[in-house]
């Protein structure tokens, strides 16, 4: 028999501890079930010492990621209080194992939403859009894992960074997006390049969280899946990520 709970602690130790763990399906491979009850034990785990649920991510909602990861289906994780990074500000390195950073598009939840809704349904849930980019830092030995692993492992969540919400009717299907570090270009494209228009990631959050229970309620933050593939980062750098109409946010990796 498997050990859910044990397998929750084990990853939320490597969380908290900024260590890998070897992935669970070098043993057994988890089923997707399995690996979204290890996602909420151990997210409760977190609740338990004073930490927040804040909103939801979306994961593998473009190509890039796809075929950087080697992985199609689409999942989700949750985004808690101390994950939040201020627009402008550094962070350490000693709190990751191998950071990486991905641009996305965040939206802000105005009033409680659930179930198969439309994409306008979804939209006149939100009171406003912004620019974002989320830090992600596996939890498994070089950045590897199937399904299970990585749904267990809170979908690599580690951080995120959000711009200046801008009004919730903003056209944001097809943006231009560049992501840099140091200043230097590392990746171009376009936020169609989610499920080819974020709405449909924030219609898609809207039925899973609702799916487990956890409706999206007023304030609660959903990022829509990076739209380019990530980017490693490195103590000493700069990241900065341009969006057309949202503006830039950005953030620095120190020691
Ligand atoms: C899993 C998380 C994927 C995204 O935006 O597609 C994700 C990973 O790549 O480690 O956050
Ligand atoms: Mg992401």
């Amino acid at each position: 028999m498997i050990d859910l709970e044990r397998m929750a602690e084990i990853v939320d130790d490597a969380a908290r501890s900024a260590t890998t763990i070897p992935q669970f399906s070098e043993e057994r491979a988890l089923t997707v079930a399995e690996g979204y009850e290890i996602q909420k034990l151990s997210m409760h785990r977190r609740y338990a010492r004073g930490d927040r649920r804040i909103g939801i991510k979306m994961g593998f909602t473009s190509r890039a990621k796809q075929l950087q990861m080697g992985l199609d289906d689409l999942i989700w994780g949750r985004l808690t209080e101390t994950m939040r990074v201020a627009e402008g500000s550094s962070v350490s390195m000693a709190q990751y194992v191998h950071p990486r950073v991905e641009p996305e598009i965040a939206y802000l939840i105005k009033h409680r939403v659930a179930g198969n809704v439309s994409a306008l349904e979804a939209i006149n849930a939100v009171a406003g859009i912004a620019c974002a980019m989320e830090v992600i830092d596996s939890r498994y030995a070089d950045f590897k894992f199937d399904v299970g692993d990585v749904l267990a492992d809170n979908t690599s969540a580690a951080g995120f960074v959000i711009g200046n919400w801008h009004a919730p009717d903003t056209d944001v299907t097809n943006l231009g997006l560049v992501l840099s570090i140091n200043g230097r270009p590392r990746q171009i494209g376009s936020t169609a390049a989610i499920l080819g228009n974020p709405a449909r990631a924030l219609v898609a959050a809207i039925r899973m969280a609702a799916e487990v229970g956890e409706p999206l309620e007023p304030g609660d933050i959903v990022l829509a899946g990076a739209a380019t593939a990530a980017v490693e980062l490195a103590a000493g750098d700069h990241v900065e990520a341009q969006f057309e109409t949202l503006g830039s946010i950005g953030f620095t990796i120190v020691d």
